[in-house]
């Protein structure tokens, strides 16, 4: 009986020996794969190290129905801890972030505690390392040492409805004097806005 596999020519001399051997292209892909993932071992390294680059951690967590009500959220914004070195408590909501804007001298450290009233929002700031998630419910936390003077604005990068492109703010890194000058003036802004405020109340 005559099968299809009869019919195929005997192997001979023709054929190639099997053995257990690599194909020298698998071979090589092999060594490709083996390089990259040193590459990226060797990048991870100095991006972690020499990079200064965080993993966001959520730090605490907290109600987010009551976040408005009491504690740092109730009024956002940034507060001096130490010499160049500062907070900022960031509220993320549909569609804004509060505060507007922050502003701090050239070299400040900045510990920047974000977290959400509503939605999952994002938190990134342009030309920095800072970039995380605002989950509601969680704190978010990174650090950030401003070294440049200039104006860095931050954006929500989770998508969080009709509003999200309106959902920025700006970090003004400014000079040591400038913001002498401004912190002075603000002392002023401040009574002025709670004065607007009482007239509004009044109103
Ligand atoms: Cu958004």
């Amino acid at each position: 009986m005559s099968t299809e596999l009869d019919e195929r020519p005997s192997g001979g001399a023709a054929e190639p020996p099997l053995t257990m051997g690599i194909d020298p292209w698998e071979k090589n892909w092999m060594r490709v794969s083996i390089a990259l993932l040193v590459i990226f071992a060797i990048a991870i390294t100095i991006a972690g190290f020499a990079g200064g680059f965080q993993l966001p951690g959520p730090e605490s967590e907290l109600d987010p129905r009551t976040v408005t009500q009491s504690g740092p959220w109730a009024q956002p914004g940034l507060r001096q801890i130490g010499d160049g070195q500062f907070e900022a408590y960031v509220l993320a909501q549909t569609w804004n972030f509060a505060p507007r804007e922050l502003v701090v001298p050239v070299g400040a450290e900045v510990d920047i505690y974000v977290t959400s009233a509503d939605l999952q929002h994002g938190f990134k700031i342009t030309d920095t390392n800072v970039n995380m998630m605002v989950v509601p419910g969680q704190v978010s936390k990174l650090s950030f040492t401003f070294d440049d003077i200039g104006e860095f604005p931050y954006i929500c990068t989770e998508y969080c409805g009709q509003g999200h492109a309106a959902m920025y703010g700006t970090v003004k890194v400014v000079s040591e004097a400038d913001y002498a000058a401004l912190t002075t003036d603000t002392a002023t802004e401040t009574s002025d806005s709670s004065a607007t405020q009482t007239t509004e109340n009044q109103g």
